[in-house]
């Protein structure tokens, strides 16, 4: 079965033994040897970013879209540091993907050789670097395993010139298929059952793995059946349908009110998330004494690593789901249901219309307010458009205004780091490329990533930027406020005076697109913003709309 080949070669075997098709990546002279064999290799697409968090982004939004590890080949030790903020947010929203880069010969040990693994290592699952070209295809093959099997993350593999270039035999077996839709326990499941029909007022909160597991169904099963409240934890995915009457939208506990307001419940069942992640720190224990909480997880480890849980439970989370499902439908008691059911629907649409009234007064003018900017390109886009969020200060009205009911409808960037949007839009595209996508990007955001713009031209990624231009880093007030607010209990947040928070020098990224090869348009009035989404669509090339919008806080 081994085929003796060089190092070199060894990499792209395995990399197409493991179905990649796309590499996502910036050379550097260390990369030469296998860019140069890629001529030999046409089922791969190599998408050249200039700058390494846009490789990054791409990488990250593909996986999630394809559900499939990415792959990212980025430069030895500098670019491999450019890397790291969007390696670090892949590690915590558990995304799959291989990164690597070359290194120099390993005899360079007393001169300037990094040891590349070592720079990587806290912010990846497994980082290693090898010296030896038949090291390759098992190391390969544990790297794909380890990134795609609990908790997933990114994986680091480097390999030295002489790595790349000795020759050895070769076994090219791709990683194994690994069945990890793991069953609860029964008594777990009874336990959970028991505390859930007895429950006076229980809440559902579910999270990013909720949709990783495919178990949007059964979440709305159980919502329907105990005429559940239910909230969705920060993630990049939509784990519940925005459109059912019992959604009560992204839960944050950013705000008195809003960490009060888990205390309305008698128990929360939390799925497929990690309870509860926030900026902030607001104390060790989230939920009071009163309050039961069941944990279904399918990463062991995640169940009970941060707030006290009363019933943890390691499991798929559909199968958690369907199980208890089972269990509760026979003892559920169908009229205290009704009666729950009606009230969190009459406080979900109460919410939705609070909002709505909220923004009423802006709704005309201009500059456009962030409300009427995402309504109008909620009911511009087709229906099978996808939106990549990174909205950052306006997600709420984002989120108001665009319906997500499956998977991809909405992807969100979900790390601390900013930048990853226009790359995420671009690998979103380049995983459905017969949907139109268009991401939605503080233009903060967009500009510490904007030659990201120039790739999506080079390689005709036909996606839509839309630029949430209010001309400052907003987010960086209203967290401010928050902060002087709710942490320090300043009796008036000063917020909005923020230092360098604030683009006194206007940039235009409509030029800045033009002169990259897009198709741009900068939109001030809201009537404009559905011809510019039409042009922008029908261009047949890359586009960015820039809106300009209100920032006040
Ligand atoms: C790589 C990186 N650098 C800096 C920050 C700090 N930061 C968080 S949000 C933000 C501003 C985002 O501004 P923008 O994209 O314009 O969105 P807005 O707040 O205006 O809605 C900054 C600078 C970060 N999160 N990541
Ligand atoms: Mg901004």
């Amino acid at each position: 079965m081994s085929q003796k080949m060089s190092g070199k070669q060894a990499v792209l075997e395995m990399l197409k033994a493991e179905g990649i098709e796309y590499i996502f990546g910036n050379p550097g002279t260390s990369e030469g040897p296998l860019v140069d064999m890629l001529g030999e290799y046409p089922e791969f697409s190599y998408i050249m970013a200039l700058q390494e968090s846009v490789a990054m982004g791409m990488g990250e939004s593909f996986a999630r879209s394809t559900e499939k590890t990415a792959f990212v080949s980025l430069h030895v030790d500098s670019g491999l540091a450019n890397g790291i903020a969007l390696m670090l947010d892949a590690l915590n929203s558990g995304t799959p993907m291989v990164v690597t880069s070359a290194n120099y010969d390993s005899r360079k040990i007393n001169e300037t050789k990094t040891d590349l693994a070592e720079l990587v290592r806290p912010v990846t699952k497994w980082a290693v670097e090898l010296d030896l070209p038949d090291q390759i295809p098992s190391v390969l093959r544990r790297a794909f395993n380890e990134a795609n099997s609990h908790p997933k993350g990114p994986v680091y593999v480097g390999f030295t010139a002489n790595a790349l270039e000795g020759m050895a035999d070769m076994n090219i077996v791709p990683s194994s298929k690994v069945h990890d839709d793991v069953i609860p326990s029964p008594a777990g499941i009874r336990e959970a059952s028991k505390l859930l029909t007895q429950a006076k007022n229980p809440a559902l909160m579910v999270g990013d793995r909720v949709s990783d597991d495919k178990a949007l169904n059964e979440a709305v099963a159980i919502a329907d059946l105990l005429g559940m409240a239910v909230f969705q934890s920060r993630g990049a995915e939509v784990s519940f349908p925005t459109s059912h009457p019992q959604y009560q939208g992204i839960h944050s506990l950013r705000s008195q009110e809003s960490r009060e307001s888990l205390r309305e419940f008698d128990v929360i069942l939390a799925v497929g998330m990690d309870t509860f992640d926030e900026l902030f720190y607001w104390g060790d224990v989230i939920l009071d004494g009163s309050q039961k909480l069941i944990h279904i997880d399918p990463i062991p480890g995640r169940v009970g690593r941060s707030e006290p849980t009363d019933i943890g439970i390691i499991s798929n989370c559909k199968t958690a789901l369907a199980e208890l499902i089972s269990q509760v439908s026979e003892t559920v008691d169908q009229n205290l249901v009704e009666t729950r059911k009606t009230q969190v629907i009459s406080d979900a649409s109460s919410q939705r219309t609070a909002y709505e009234d909220s923004v009423r007064e802006k709704w005309n003018s201009i500059p456009i307010s962030p409300a009427r900017m995402m309504s109008e390109l909620a009911k511009s886009i087709p229906k099978n458009s996808i939106v990549v969020d990174d909205s950052i200060s306006n997600r709420a009205a984002m989120r108001h205004y665009f319906p997500a009911n499956e998977r991809n409808d909405i992807r969100g960037v979900r790390g601390q780091s900013i930048g990853g949007g226009i790359g995420a839009t671009m690998g979103t595209k380049c995983a459905f490329p017969d949907r139109p996508v268009l991401g939605i990007i503080g233009d903060g955001s967009a500009m510490m990533t904007v030659q990201g713009l120039w790739t999506a031209a080079n390689d005709n990624i036909p996606c839509v930027f839309v630029i949430c231009n209010n001309g400052m880093y907003r987010v960086l007030k209203v967290n401010f406020n928050v902060y002087q607010k709710e942490i320090l209990h300043e009796p008036e947040p000063a917020g909005d005076n923020l230092l360098y928070s604030d683009f006194v020098t206007p940039f235009n990224l409509c030029t800045i697109a033009e002169g990259m090869g897009l198709h741009s348009e900068r939109v001030t009035d809201p009537n404009e913003i559905s011809g510019a989404v039409e042009r922008a669509l029908s261009c047949g090339k890359p586009a960015l709309i820039d809106i300009v919008i209100d920032g006040k806080i």
